[in-house]
């Protein structure tokens, strides 16, 4: 213990006074990973209600045809953002932050490897959040370049691209030194007998998981970098005038962004994979299955890259290429989900919010991966790319896929984390309105996208009004809803019922999947040393 340096419950050897900051300068020195933990949780939350903001901006703008209430230019900023936020912002903190609370004690390690490192990704944050909101108030604000931050546009904008590059490179090394953490920590910190197959599923999700984010977060960097260069430096890189090809920065940049869709959906993977089993009261059905259908999906999803750009002109034996691989990706997603219904199967079912949750997650991530399945058909893909079905698509993914497993895993962790029981009508409230308003958003946009209506656009012909009119009903709805989420956790943080020791009827003893007994730093004992 005493060897981990600056943790913030050892007493150190060479510190005589033993004193511990309170207040604000505890929350900016901690080197605890459940401190850590929280303040990533808060971040994002926080990242979540800005972001969502400016999705609100866009959905009142689109409620119906004609110009309301902001201009074009505005809008396409607040397109820009709202991706770039929730992706960065909102998204992969969150799920950093279970990281962070869980795996020590999942594996019986004392903290994170680097409990130093740990405190810096984290404070690398706030900045990178700033920065990228910042953009919007310089000559030219964000621009209307989209979360891909393409050029010709890219190169040509104002100062706000600059705010956004130098966000982007300081998210990326924030994220890459919490999954060096995340990597050490697995890798040399489990307990005696936890071997790397007997580890709770959501640690290997996140040590495949920061492979990847290892491996392509400097490609992002290198690709915004030369966005950069041809910005300032004089490079053509994709300037056609000086024989570069704006179309090389698309190749870079979903290079980075399609793993990037799995790194999102790999850890939310992982925390339904502790949920319903828990709920089941039985064990993960095909566990090293699990872990071989996950890594395989990780390795597939660095070659499928260019199925985001079938609309740029690839000769035909490039496009059957990426689209078979992309594919392929179906058959090891499939395995997962067959694999968590068979857990369902026969299993003593109960439905308490996390479990809901999940459910939730189970059912629409799979309408999500089935519509991603049709746009990985090139010629489907021709008519459909940058139109609301794409939206649609990937708001399933990210929504009802990565932002509910989140939402799971607060409740399911909740009672360990606070000490008390959050309240369960609430909760169950909460998520009834999210299912409902989330399909009222983006269910029709499927058949907008359908239909043609290209995506961000701040106005569309008359024929759209009736689906933009309940997508934006829909939005409303569910941005109103977290508010309650919001409630519900501040609730639970200030007091109520006294959390038992398994809060889940015992059921998450199932988190060990495997029937050797549990490490000693389990909830019970809290590594707390004094
Ligand atoms: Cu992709």
């Amino acid at each position: 213990m005493a060897s981990i340096p600056g943790h913030a419950d050892a007493g150190h050897g060479h510190e005589h006074e033993h004193h511990h900051p309170t207040g604000f300068m505890r929350w900016v020195t901690t080197t605890n990973h459940k401190d850590i933990g929280s303040m990533y949780l808060w971040f994002s939350f926080a990242m979540f209600l800005v972001g969502g903001v400016m999705a609100l901006v866009i959905r009142a703008e689109l409620f119906k045809p004609g110009l309301q209430f902001v201009e074009p230019e505005f809008f396409n900023q607040m397109t820009t953002l709202h991706g770039l936020i929730m992706v960065f912002g909102a998204i992969m903190p969150a799920f950093v932050g279970f990281a962070n609370w869980q795996i020590p004690l999942m594996i019986g390690a004392s903290d994170m490897a680097f409990a130093r490192m740990n405190n810096w990704s984290f404070w690398l944050l706030p900045p990178a959040g700033t920065l990228l909101v910042l953009s919007l108030f310089m000559p030219g604000g964000s621009g209307g370049v989209g979360w891909t931050l393409y050029p010709p546009l890219s190169t040509q904008m104002g100062i706000g691209m600059d705010f956004m590059i130098f966000a982007v490179h300081i998210l990326g090394m924030s994220s890459i030194m919490g999954s060096i953490n995340i990597v050490t920590t697995i890798l040399n910190m489990r307990a005696p007998g936890m071997t790397l197959m007997k580890m709770p599923l959501f640690c290997w999700t996140w040590l495949i998981t920061a492979y990847l984010v290892i491996a392509v977060m400097p490609v992002l960097a290198g690709a915004v970098t030369m966005i950069l260069c041809d910005r300032h430096f004089g490079t053509s890189f994709f300037n056609a005038a000086g024989g570069g090809d704006p179309v090389l920065y698309q190749h870079v940049f979903w290079f980075f962004g399609h793993p990037e869709v799995y790194i999102i959906a790999i850890p939310a993977f992982g925390v339904v994979s502790q949920i319903i089993p828990a709920f089941s009261r039985k064990p993960l059905f095909g566990y090293a299955s699990m872990v071989y259908a996950t890594s395989s999906i990780a390795i597939l999803s660095f070659i499928v890259w260019a199925h985001h750009m079938y609309t740029t002109g690839m000769p035909v034996a490039g496009q059957l290429y990426f689209m078979y691989a992309t594919m392929l990706i179906a058959i090891p997603t499939g395995v997962k989900v067959f694999n968590w219904v068979a857990t369902l199967y026969r299993g003593s079912l109960s439905f308490e919010a996390p479990m809901l949750f999940s459910l939730g997650f189970l059912f629409l991530f799979t309408l999500g991966g089935f519509s991603g399945l049709v746009l990985s058909m090139t010629a489907v893909d021709v008519q459909l790319h940058d139109t609301y079905y794409v939206v649609a698509h990937f708001h399933y993914v990210m929504v009802a896929g990565a932002l509910f497993s989140a939402f799971g895993g607060v409740y399911y962790w909740l009672p360990k984390w606070t000490g008390h029981m959050y309240d369960e009508g609430l909760a169950k409230l909460h998520f009834w309105l999210s299912l409902i308003f989330f399909n009222v958003t983006f269910f029709v946009q499927h058949f907008l996208g359908l239909a043609g209506m290209p995506r961000r656009i701040p106005d569309y012909a008359p024929q759209f009004a009736e689906f933009n009119m309940i997508s934006s009903i829909g939005a409303f709805g569910f941005g109103l809803t977290q508010l309650l989420f919001l409630y519900v956790v501040i609730k639970c943080i200030k007091g109520g019922p006294k959390a038992a020791a398994k809060p889940w009827d015992g059921a998450e003893g199932l988190e060990w999947t495997v029937p050797s007994p549990a490490p000693y730093h389990t909830f019970e004992t809290p590594p707390v040393v004094k």
